[in-house]
């Protein structure tokens, strides 16, 4: 299945307009804590390395001009296969992931945790998550079976948003709101780097 998702900035009200007529699914807490080298290589290069309560994956963009559309929509392919993603980042192959990691340099570089609400609007799903550094953000997600149904699942996201009164413009996801917040200066190499594609970076 692949994830079509787009974020926006949550706020009390915008929450109380999504929640009312949503039905509630679950709610969750999980810490992710994110991997790259100290110039952030991986993310330059819109890779994601992280581990969320144990499990390693690697987010890839479903594109090769990257993940994210002009209008913000996110379209990543999440790995967790672990000779996947050694074969995607060029790791050395032993029986631990965690050991080939570390051994190519990667290191973590954050760790949050977020508690996590999810609810079901019609065929969206809505994630609401208030993260450790106090920071609050939520997500529209659809799931598609195939690259085809792409531009109909973002088209769909995109009227969900008009519908909801939800600001389309970009927003910061949780590690680069928190890299911007704490790390500058690397955070503004990847900000220079993504505007050099054309592409930029939430
Ligand atoms: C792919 C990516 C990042 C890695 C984390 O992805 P994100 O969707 O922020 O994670 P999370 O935990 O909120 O959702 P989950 O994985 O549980 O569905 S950080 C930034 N990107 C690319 C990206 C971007 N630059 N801008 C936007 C709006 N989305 C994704």
């Amino acid at each position: 299945m692949i994830e079509i998702e787009k974020k926006f900035r949550l706020t009390k009200e915008v929450e109380s307009a999504l929640v009312e007529g949503a039905q509630f699914l679950r709610a969750k807490t999980f810490t992710d804590t994110y991997f790259d080298t100290p110039k952030l290589k991986l993310i330059h290069s819109d890779r994601w390395l992280r581990e969320r309560d144990g499990v390693i994956e690697l987010k890839v963009p479903m594109h090769a001009g990257g993940g994210l559309t002009k209008d913000s929509i996110a379209q990543y392919d999440e790995i967790t296969d672990p000779q996947k993603i050694r074969t995607l980042i060029g790791l050395k192959t032993s029986d631990n992931l965690a050991r080939d990691i570390a051994q190519a340099g990667y290191a973590p570089i954050a760790t949050f945790t977020t508690k996590r609400r999810t609810y079901q609007k019609g065929e969206f799903v809505v994630d609401l998550d208030d993260v450790s550094f106090g920071y609050t953000i939520g997500e529209i997600e659809l799931m598609v079976k195939s690259k085809k149904e792409m531009p109909q699942a973002r088209a769909k996201i995109l009227a969900f948003f008009k519908k909801h009164q939800l600001t389309p413009t970009p927003v910061r996801g949780k590690i680069l709101e928190l890299l911007a917040r704490e790390r500058p200066a690397p955070y503004k190499s990847l900000v220079a780097t993504y505007k050099a594609r054309s592409r930029v970076l939430e």
